[in-house]
């Protein structure tokens, strides 16, 4: 594309954007550019749209954020219509609400399916990317947007003799569509997150026996979910625009009530009960009961033990509980897992909970799974092992920017971005949610709409000033980073091997890659960064930016 195209113009077979990915960044992102008139496609890997909703059908998978804000805000009429079921929206009713809001929006006839991007090479001198895929399309873009996910590379760890293995295996983010039958069967789940925490208690009602190995144990609060009662839709339809400002201007884009006072400030009594009105309410409400949880460890302290206790109240065998007690890292660090019937689960007859820490897993044989201790005869093993989150599907693409550089080899050392939003070297390229910014750490549709807000008004401003391209500078990003790290280090967040900190990939760098500051605080930066014409972006026309 000559560098005199300007955006809006169209070329043969060329687009201004294209998009990775069809999940809620993508979808939105090309709602978007298409309101600004320019021409975008989507590649999609999936047969369907959905992003983590199309893979992660593993039973039981739902949000445990709930359903009123787990859903786009940008379109009134959308919201109004739209009715969510249950308190958590399951994984089918999620699926079913991304595809109704992609034909909804007409999304689809911009969307390919099963096609997976493999490729990104940004032209220095055409100012454009050019992207290939595994069906073999090469199409350039003025843009390239990654509505990749931040846990969307699924990780199976590299178990020896996992090849040999007769039965079946399963991995919770890549669950077949058809579903599994367990029924009968000895399985094996390995790994003790969300996922897991959201499965065990499904797959112990079919099996005939379920082995859980257990590396490390994890926090999870109840979730009270229910039917949505017709009282709570209403009183949202009505006050949503109110709920919405108040979700933005929130640390965590969530409507929990966040006290400001610190758990020293009341009395042990006190505290007791906050919790306890917190816990009966269910979901991440306790998070919310003190202002310090996350960066006092004497404050953390008092919930990790609070919730140690109900673990102990609701696990008959002590023996039992006492290996389920979470102990060696802070509460809320590792990411919290809101529950149905996880820990009663262990109340069953038919089902063992093995420490795969005290004793680990050695191999996989043809007949089961050998730890340093005993041998389990499985019929089928699941994977509940996680993702290479946040780095790990914007580094598969070969990504390569100016020089011929890629990403992968720019973030060897960790990822590096400014805002999270765009990388240095990597004109005209921007990640949704991507490290750097709140995404994880928050209510994840609310950082993407603001993200997608974010990139489509810095397009819009491109093109008012005939602009080619938009690329964070060097000293910008280090100082982004710097702060990342800064805010990080002032919390309890660096203490946890976590899959924040790349902790479950054997070698990945240990970085802290989402933003910790604040939801509220980012939008305000993200925000005051626009309105002083994208402060600590290069804005360049096209014949600058072809000589830069
Ligand atoms: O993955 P995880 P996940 N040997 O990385 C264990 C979101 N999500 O899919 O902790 C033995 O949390 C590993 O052990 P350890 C949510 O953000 C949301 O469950 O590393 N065990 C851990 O127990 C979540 O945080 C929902 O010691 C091994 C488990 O596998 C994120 O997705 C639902 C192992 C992996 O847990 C990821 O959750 C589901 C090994 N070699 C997911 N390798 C909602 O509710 C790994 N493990 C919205």
């Amino acid at each position: 594309m000559p560098d005199n195209v300007q955006i809006g113009d169209q070329l043969g077979g060329a687009f201004d954007a294209v998009i990775v990915g069809a999940g809620f960044a993508g979808l939105y992102m090309l709602h978007r550019l298409r309101g600004l008139g320019l021409s975008a496609r989507i590649y999609e890997a999936g047969s369907g749209v959905g992003g983590t909703w199309f893979w992660n059908r593993y039973p039981g998978a739902r949000c445990d954020v709930e359903s009123l804000e787990y859903s786009y805000s940008f379109s009134e009429e959308l919201e109004q219509d739209w009715q969510w079921t249950e308190r958590y929206a399951s994984q089918p009713e999620i699926l079913r609400y991304l595809n109704h809001v992609a034909e909804r929006f007409d999304l689809k006839r911009d969307i390919q399916l099963e096609t997976r991007v493999t490729s990104a090479t940004f032209d220095e001198t055409a100012n454009c990317w050019t992207i290939v895929t595994d069906r073999g399309d090469r199409v350039s873009a003025k843009f390239c947007v990654m509505a990749t996910g931040c846990l969307s590379t699924a990780k199976v760890p590299d178990f020896k003799g996992i090849e040999t293995f007769r039965g079946k295996t399963y991995h919770t983010g890549h669950w077949p569509h058809e579903g599994v039958d367990f029924t009968g069967q000895r399985v094996g789940v390995i790994g003790t997150g969300s996922s897991a925490i959201q499965s065990i208690p499904n797959i112990a009602r079919q099996a005939s026996h379920l082995f859980v190995f257990q590396r490390t144990p994890n926090f999870s609060l109840p979730a009270r979910n229910g039917p949505l009662s017709p009282e709570v839709a209403q009183d949202w339809r009505v006050n949503r625009v109110e709920y919405r400002d108040r979700a933005r201007a929130a640390p965590f884009a969530l409507l929990i009530e966040q006290s400001e006072k610190l758990a020293a400030d009341v009395s042990p009594e006190d505290r007791e009960r906050e919790y306890e009105e917190r816990w009966r309410r269910g979901g991440f409400a306790m998070l919310g009961a003190f202002a310090d949880i996350i960066v006092n460890q004497e404050a953390n302290d008092t919930a990790a033990e609070f919730v140690r206790s109900k673990i102990r109240g609701m696990v008959d065998d002590p023996a039992v509980a006492e290996k389920l007690l979470p102990r060696d890292y802070p509460i809320a660090t590792k990411r919290i897992c809101v529950d149905t019937g996880y820990f009663e689960t262990f109340n069953r007859d038919d089902i063992t909970l093995i420490d795969a820490r005290a004793t680990p897993i050695e191999e996989i044989t043809p007949t089961g799974l050998r730890t340093s201790e005993a041998d389990y005869q499985l019929d089928s093993i699941v994977f509940a092992t996680g993702f290479d989150a946040m780095t790990g599907a914007l580094c598969n693409i070969e990504i390569r920017g100016r020089a011929g550089v890629t990403l992968k080899r720019k973030w060897s050392e960790g990822p590096r971005t400014y805002l999270g939003i765009m990388v240095a070297g990597f004109p005209n390229l921007f990640t949704i949610t991507g490290p750097g910014s709140p995404s994880v750490l928050s209510n994840m549709v609310m950082a993407i709409e603001q993200h997608v807000d974010w990139i489509a008004g810095c397009l819009g401003y491109l093109r008012e000033r005939q602009f080619a391209t938009v690329e964070a500078t060097v000293d910008a990003e280090n100082e982004w980073v710097a702060h990342v790290n800064e805010v990080a280090g002032a919390t309890l967040f660096p203490l946890a091997n976590s899959w924040y900190v790349g902790a479950n990939i054997p070698g990945k760098p240990r970085v802290f890659m989402p933003y910790i500051g604040g939801f509220a605080v980012y939008r305000q930066k993200c925000d005051e960064v626009a309105a002083r014409g994208y402060e600590g972006f290069a804005l360049c026309s096209g014949a600058q930016a072809a000589s830069h």
